[in-house]
This record gives structure tokens, C-alpha cells and sequence, in this order.
């Protein structure tokens, strides 16, 4: 029998794993197994696992399957991060409630990881949108706003008209709505943020932790986005306006060079220094600015504009009186949303100073050519000139310099800058986490008491309920939200915003170490025991904000004494996509790849070996060029090599006395999947299995024979080693090998080193014709690696003497010939 009859095969594995839970993390004090916890990002209910789940979790299920092999005690939890706008639109749609489209997508994609073999356990199950763990969530809040790490402010965000909901810098692609493609507007509203940036540095530092362990592109985009920047405060008097304006600038050095000074045009600034003249002019020019991202505004490609205010600044050190503008490409909220303009050295500034005419003078000569002829800014290394005291230094001796001088005049410091903003938490949708917060005339912003947790969601919103209206669907629900005050027990409102999605998904990891605990998020002590995540999986569409809040509110945790740690994943795995015929799945270009059908043709098993074979996992994989039937008849080869073993002897025979020639490329064989393996080379592991096979067929169609304790030995080796990613079938062959048990526990072989000692052949060294001396050597051994060792023989050389030699003849393995002169 072979695994034609895939389907009968999973049926018949999947009841007895079903029946005997073997995924199942043991919390016994007693079990002193290493502990490992291993997690693959929680999925969000979209409708049924599709390939990129296939891909995503069958490399995780080899991380983990490889920990239980080797009887350690793996923490492998599923969860689903359920809220979130899909759900809500699906709800506006059918005309029901949220909850019915994401709770039946949460079954449908149990029951396919089910099916898929993932080797999880179950019992830790947990979805986000539950009461019982949003609760949490709003525990979380009020910590964090007793803190001040919470709080509400005025903001200009990213409006979609079309969803009337705030969107995140990411969420907006060239200027337009991810999910409906409308353009996006600005609009200031009253939102929360979480204050990240207090943990810019550390989020920066502890990086430390994670060199070598994440993937260096990862790291690289977590700095930039946090993007720490190390320069200078200037100040700047202003005609008419008490307090001087200061300005952030990368580079002090070219202050001489600062000709003009230009405000963000969004900046309440902006409209504070206008002149009454020009009022109606800025006016204007905001609205324009309005329509644009920030990245727009940065842009270097579009032409630069402005307004001039009517007044000037005085340059701290040359005196003079330079003109302040108004324009786009200074941000509101970088800095102190106003710079000092270098034209000679700042592209932006130049393209700036062309457009408006304004002078250009250049203080740094890189050779390079005066910037105010040929269009192009310098940014190089060069002599400060036209500066003063500056004059003959380079930008790097007069950066410090500059801010001695400043800082003796109190005019300026040394100082630090984030790319990095704080965390906009509020959302303006249903289908998400109550914010817990009570709106009062007389006390302001109250938090919720925490035994009053949760704030549930209302029951009465339904269907059209939920359209989106510019405010929040919950300022609808008037019962619900009409509460008295906590503090006062006066009139008062409950919040109407709810959670960034992000905000669940920041501290799961933790709750699945006591999923069911209700007197506090987690249990600390069994956070302690499990955490921190040894080895995290799952796309690199997440690398910056999932891993970046994530790594936060673990410091934050931290700095309440919740955790132990400080970063929450040791290890990071992403892997890549699964695309088809070269660019991503997706409906419009009909190149979609069903799961289902996938694994209806050609069985779990033989998916999963697809996937896992394709390539190494960070890679995208092309499901044009893989072969799912190829590896189908792989597998039925891999189980007639265990049949015919198992038919021929029963377990528990002496491998030792095996054919040696096979029991080596076993050991060999186990010894390199291991290392494939922990050096995610999964891919690696399973060609590595495969010559196993074949080795193992040879063995018992023109070697020893099927009987020798040697081919059983390999049989075994390949049940277990085909568990990682074909279980169905490696349960199968351990059964048919003779065993009773599961073979997914604990059967990882110990390598015999002796076995791994390489063969030698006996090389023999003469001297003028005679032997001399006898040297083992590996039978592929190299022309250069023998001459060597044969010149290094301390007997060769006491028959050489002084003598020179004049000639020497390798042929490798078995023969050298020294002829001296
Ligand atoms: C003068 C100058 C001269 C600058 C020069 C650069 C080169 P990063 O590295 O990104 O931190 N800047 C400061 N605040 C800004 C704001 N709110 N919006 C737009 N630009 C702003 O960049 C810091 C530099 O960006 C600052 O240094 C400032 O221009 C500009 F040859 O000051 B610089
Ligand atoms: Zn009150």
C-alpha cells in the first residue's frame, strides 16, 4: 500500500492525534524538559487558509515539530486576531453583526489547520475579539494612561473619506486609501496615542539582543523608522515675536550658509507670523498643503512652493536678517516644524531658493562647484569658507565647534531627533476594542474603574448600523454610551473610539502562557517559565509596526514589573510569499492558487513538502515552478522504503550490526538535517531526506537486503525526519516500521559521532623511489591538501635532511613521490 489514498490516510491520523493531543504544553512543575516556545504570527480571519498560510505555518510547524522531536516541552499556540474593518464591512454588507462573518471564518480556518497537520496546541486557543480577552486590552490602556503613556490630542491625520475612518501612514499607498483606493485627506481630530517615542532610544539600544537573531533587513528597517537623528537645537529671533523660534538641524556647521528659514505651512506657527497682508494668501496655500501625505511633501520630485510671511529672523551668527516663508516641505511635526534653509547644501532648499529667488551661498567647498551655479547641493566632506571662526575646518571639526559657540551664547545645543511619532491608538470603527474611558464636563477624562472591565461592546448595532459616518458607529448606541461619571456620578459619555488592532496583537504572545485566566492579562510567573518567544514566524509585511508595538509594550510591561524581559521575540523567522507565474495572487489577474484544491489533489503532505522544499523560506515561492505531484511520489517512495523495512524486521534490532556503508549515511544524513534545520535551511533538510531514501531503496534492492538491521535503522531516521513535514506520512511508516506510539514525540536519534568520522585510504609517502612513510587520508582528498600533508610528515623530512627538493609527484589518495635534488 502506498499513500494513493491520501485522503483515508489523514482521516485515519488526524482522529488518533485528535483522540491524543500530543501538542499539548505541559505546565507540570515536575517536567523538567527544556521549555520552548515557539509562535507563528496569529492569522487574521479573512475566510479560508490560503497558500500563504500553507507557506507561513508549515515553516513554523518545522520549528516546532524539530523541538518536540528532540522531547523538548514546545509551546506552539493558534489564536486569531479577529477584529479589525473586514469583519465590519462584511457586516454593512449581509446587514449583521461582525462577529457572525469572524466567528465562522475563525472555524472554517481551525478545521483547515486542523487538516493541515499544524502541530498546535489547541487548548490555548484565544481570539481577539472576545470579551474575555479585550478586557485586557482596556486593562492595558489604563495602565498605560496612568502612566501618561496615554493620552488625546488634537491631530492631523490621514482621513478616508470613503471608509470615514483615520488611517495609518501605512495604510495609505501613493496618496490612497489600502483597502478602497479613495483619496486621502487631512483632517485634525481628537484621537489617542500611545508615547512610543518616550522608548525610541531603548527600542533602539535593545536592538543589541537581536543582532544575528532577526534578519538584518528587519533590523535595518526598525532603525530607519525610528530614525534617530543626531544634531542641533539654533534659535532664531523673529521681528515682533518675543520668544526666539528654534529650529533642528542636522547641520550646524553651514549656519553661516542659513539665507532664509522657512515654517511648515500647517504649523500654528505659519499663521501666527503672517503679516495681516498675507493672511488670505497662507490661507490659501493650506488648503492645498492639506490635500497632501507627508511623503508627497517630502518628495524631491515636485516642484517646491511657498509663501513668504512678511517678516524675517536674524541668523544667530552672521546677523543678518533673512526672510521667513512659508511652505509644504517642512513638516509639522518633525523637529520644531521649522528649519534654518541652507540652500549651498540642502537639495530641498536649493530647489526652494531657484524657485523663489532667494540668495544661495556656500560654506562648505567640496570642489565639487559653487551650488548656486550649478543647481546641484553639496552634502560632502570638504573646508567651511565664508564662516568665520569656521573658516578651514572640515564639517565634521566644525559640527562641535558650532555648538560650543552656540551654547556660550545660549543660542543653541546639541540635540536628538525621531523619525519616529507616537502611536495613534483611536480608530473611529465598531469592530474593535472599547477605549475605556468616560467623557465628563466637570472631570475631564476618566478612566473606567477596572472592575467595571470590560467595556463591552454594544449588542444593538447592526448591518447598516455600522456605515461609516465620520464618527465612531458606538456615538450611536445612546444607551450604551450615556453613562454617569465614575469620579462625579454626573452626566457624562463613554468614549466612542476603539483600539488599533495593533494594540491586541502587541501583547498576545503572553496570554497564551494562561489563556484562561481572568484576575489579570497573564500570569507572570508562567510568563517567566515560557517567555520570551524563542522563535517568532510569519511575514515580513510585518517587520516594522507588528514588531515594532510588539517590542514596545513589552518594555512597557517590563517597566511594570510584568515580564522579565525586555525584548519579546529572540528569534525572528520571515518567510517569503507564494506567488504565481511571477507576481502575487490575486483575483484580478486570475492566478490565485486554492489550498483546498492543492491539497484535495495531492493530499496534506505532499503540499506541505511542496512548500517547504520550494526554497529557502525567506524566499518567494512560484507555485508555477514547483511540483506537488513530484512530491507526492516522493512520499510514496519514502513509505514503500518503510513498508518493505518493516515487513522484513521488528524494532529493537542491534543496528551495530548493520551494514556499516548505510548506517553512515544515516548518521551523516541525521546530523546535516539537524543543522539544516536549525539554520532554517528547511529546504536543505528535505533533499538531504530524499538521498536518504534513495540510499535506503539501494540498500534493499542490491545491498544487504530489507532484513538488515542497517535499513531499519534509515527506515526509522526517515519517519522521523519526515515528520517535520509530511506527519501524515511519517505516522504511517512508524506504524508499519512496527511501532504502537506516535512518532512525532521524542524519536529524534541520537547521532553516533563515530559514524560521522569520515573513511580513509592509506597514502603512501616516498622519498626517492622509497617508502618513507604512510599517512590515512580522506579518499577526496585535494592535490594541494596531500602535498602538504606529505612535506608536514616529520618522517619525511629527517630522510630529507638539508636536501633541497627538486621535484614532487602527487597522486591523490594513494601515492607521493619526493625527489630531492
Ligand atoms: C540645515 C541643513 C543644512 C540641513 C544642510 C540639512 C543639510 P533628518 O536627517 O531627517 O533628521 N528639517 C528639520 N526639521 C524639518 C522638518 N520639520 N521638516 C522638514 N525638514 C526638516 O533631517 C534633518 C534635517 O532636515 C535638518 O537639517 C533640516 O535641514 C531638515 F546642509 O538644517 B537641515
Ligand atoms: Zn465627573
Amino acid at each position: 500500500g502506498d499513500v494513493q489514498d491520501v485522503r483515508s490516510l489523514q482521516d485515519k491520523w488526524r482522529r488518533r492525534w485528535d483522540e491524543q493531543n500530543p501538542f499539548r504544553a505541559s505546565e507540570d512543575p515536575a517536567d523538567d524538559r527544556p521549555r520552548r516556545y515557539v509562535l507563528d504570527m496569529f492569522p487574521y480571519p479573512s475566510g479560508d487558509l490560503h497558500m500563504g498560510h500553507a507557506e507561513a505555518f508549515a515553516m513554523g510547524d518545522v520549528i516546532a515539530r524539530y523541538r518536540f522531536q528532540l522531547g523538548e516541552n514546545v509551546l506552539h499556540p493558534i489564536g486569531w486576531d479577529s477584529f479589525g474593518l473586514p469583519a465590519e464591512n462584511a457586516a454593512i454588507r449581509h446587514g449583521n453583526h461582525p462577529a457572525d462573518w469572524t466567528y465562522a471564518n475563525i472555524e472554517t480556518q481551525a478545521e483547515s489547520f486542523r487538516r493541515y497537520g499544524i502541530a498546535f496546541d489547541w487548548s490555548r486557543r484565544l481570539h481577539t475579539s472576545d470579551p474575555e480577552y479585550y478586557t485586557w486590552n482596556q486593562w492595558l490602556f489604563l495602565r498605560m494612561f496612568e502612566r501618561g503613556l496615554a493620552y488625546r490630542k488634537d491631530g492631523q491625520v490621514n482621513w478616508c473619506p470613503q471608509d470615514q475612518t483615520v488611517l495609518a501612514n501605512e495604510q495609505v499607498v501613493q496618496g490612497r486609501c489600502e483597502r478602497c483606493s479613495a483619496e486621502v485627506i487631512q483632517r485634525s481630530l481628537p484621537q489617542w496615542y500611545f508615547r512610543i517615542t518616550d522608548y525610541a532610544d531603548r527600542l533602539l539600544e535593545d536592538m543589541d539582543q537581536l543582532e544575528g537573531n532577526w534578519p538584518d533587513r528587519v533590523l535595518l528597517m526598525q532603525r530607519n523608522w525610528i530614525g534617530r537623528s543626531e544634531g542641533a537645537d539654533v534659535a532664531f529671533t523673529i521681528e515682533g515675536r518675543d520668544e526666539p523660534v528654534t529650529v533642528f538641524t542636522t547641520r550646524p556647521d553651514t549656519l553661516y550658509g542659513a539665507t532664509f528659514f522657512v515654517v511648515a505651512a500647517d504649523a500654528a506657527l505659519a499663521e501666527e507670523l503672517c503679516t495681516p497682508d498675507r493672511r488670505h494668501e497662507l490661507e490659501e496655500y493650506r488648503q492645498q498643503v492639506a490635500k497632501l501625505t507627508d511623503i508627497e511633501r517630502q518628495s524631491t520630485e515636485r516642484p517646491k512652493t511657498g509663501v513668504f510671511l512678511g517678516r524675517y529672523a536674524t541668523n544667530p551668527v552672521t546677523g543678518e536678517q533673512i526672510p521667513v516663508w512659508a511652505a509644504d516641505y517642512v513638516l509639522a511635526d518633525y523637529g520644531h516644524g521649522a528649519i534654518m534653509a541652507v540652500p549651498a547644501h540642502d537639495q530641498r532648499d536649493l530647489d526652494f531658493a531657484r524657485a523663489c529667488d532667494l540668495p544661495v551661498r556656500m560654506v562648505v567647498d567640496t570642489g565639487e562647484g559653487d551650488p548656486a551655479e550649478t543647481g546641484v547641493a553639496t552634502t560632502g566632506e570638504g573646508t567651511l569658507v565664508n564662516s568665520g571662526p569656521l573658516d578651514g575646518l572640515s564639517p565634521s571639526e566644525a559640527i562641535p565647534r558650532i555648538i560650543e559657540i552656540l551654547a556660550e551664547r545660549g543660542t543653541g545645543a546639541a540635540s536628538v531627533n525621531y523619525r519616529l511619532r507616537d502611536w495613534l491608538v483611536s480608530r473611529q470603527r465598531f469592530w474593535g476594542t472599547p477605549i475605556p474611558i468616560v467623557h465628563c464636563a466637570a472631570c475631564g477624562e476618566v478612566p473606567v474603574p477596572d472592575e467595571e472591565l470590560p467595556v463591552r461592546l454594544p449588542d444593538s448595532l447592526r448591518g447598516a448600523d455600522l456605515a461609516p459616518r465620520g464618527v465612531s458607529p458606538l456615538a450611536t448606541a445612546t444607551e450604551w454610551m450615556n453613562v454617569s461619571c465614575p469620579k462625579c456620578g454626573g452626566e457624562a459619555t463613554r468614549d466612542t473610539d476603539t483600539m488599533d488592532t495593533f494594540v491586541d496583537s502587541s501583547w498576545y504572545p503572553w496570554r497564551y502562557c494562561s489563556p484562561n485566566l481572568d484576575t489579570a492579562p497573564f500570569d507572570r510567573d508562567k510568563v517567566a517559565q515560557w517567555g520570551p518567544v524563542d522563535q517568532y514566524v510569519g511575514g515580513v509585511e510585518h517587520a516594522i509596526l507588528h514588531l515594532l508595538y510588539a517590542r514596545f509594550v513589552t518594555k512597557v510591561l517590563y517597566d511594570m514589573a510584568m515580564v522579565p524581559f525586555t525584548e519579546p521575540f529572540t528569534r525572528l523567522l520571515n518567510q517569503g510569499q507564494v506567488i504565481n507565474q511571477g507576481k502575487a495572487m490575486s483575483k484580478s489577474l486570475g492566478n490565485g492558487v486554492d489550498l483546498g484544491a492543492e491539497i484535495d489533489a495531492y493530499g496534506v503532505d505532499a503540499v506541505r513538502l511542496t512548500v517547504v522544499f520550494a526554497g529557502p523560506p525567506e524566499e518567494d515561492i512560484d507555485w508555477a515552478d514547483v511540483s506537488p505531484g513530484a512530491s507526492l511520489r516522493f512520499l510514496n517512495r519514502a513509505l514503500r522504503v518503510m513498508t518493505e523495512a518493516g515487513a522484513a524486521s521488528a524494532p529493537g534490532a542491534d543496528p551495530s550490526t548493520g551494514d556499516l556503508g548505510l548506517r553512515k549515511t544515516t548518521h551523516q544524513s541525521l546530523d546535516k538535517i539537524a543543522t539544516a534545520v536549525e539554520n532554517f535551511r528547511f529546504n536543505v533538510a528535505v533533499a538531504r531526506v530524499m538521498e536518504l531514501v534513495t540510499a535506503t531503496r539501494k540498500a534493499i534492492d542490491s545491498g544487504p537486503g530489507a532484513a538488515d538491521p542497517a535499513v531499519r535503522e534509515a527506515a526509522e531516521c526517515i519517519a522521523v525526519t519526515l515528520s517535520l513535514v509530511a506527519p501524515y506520512v511519517a505516522e504511517e511508516g512508524w506504524e508499519r516500521l512496527g511501532h504502537t506510539g506516535s512518532v512525532v514525540i521524542g524519536n529524534w536519534p541520537t547521532v553516533d559521532p563515530e559514524l560521522l568520522v569520515e573513511e580513509t585510504v592509506t597514502c603512501v609517502v616516498q622519498v626517492a623511489n622509497k617508502v618513507r612513510d604512510k599517512l590515512e587520508v580522506p579518499p577526496d582528498i585535494t592535490e594541494e591538501e596531500l602535498h602538504r600533508r606529505a612535506l608536514d610528515s616529520s618522517r619525511v623530512r629527517s630522510f630529507l635532511g638539508d636536501r633541497e627538493i627538486r621535484k614532487v609527484v602527487v597522486r591523490p589518495p594513494k601515492l607521493v613521490n619526493i625527489v630531492p635534488g
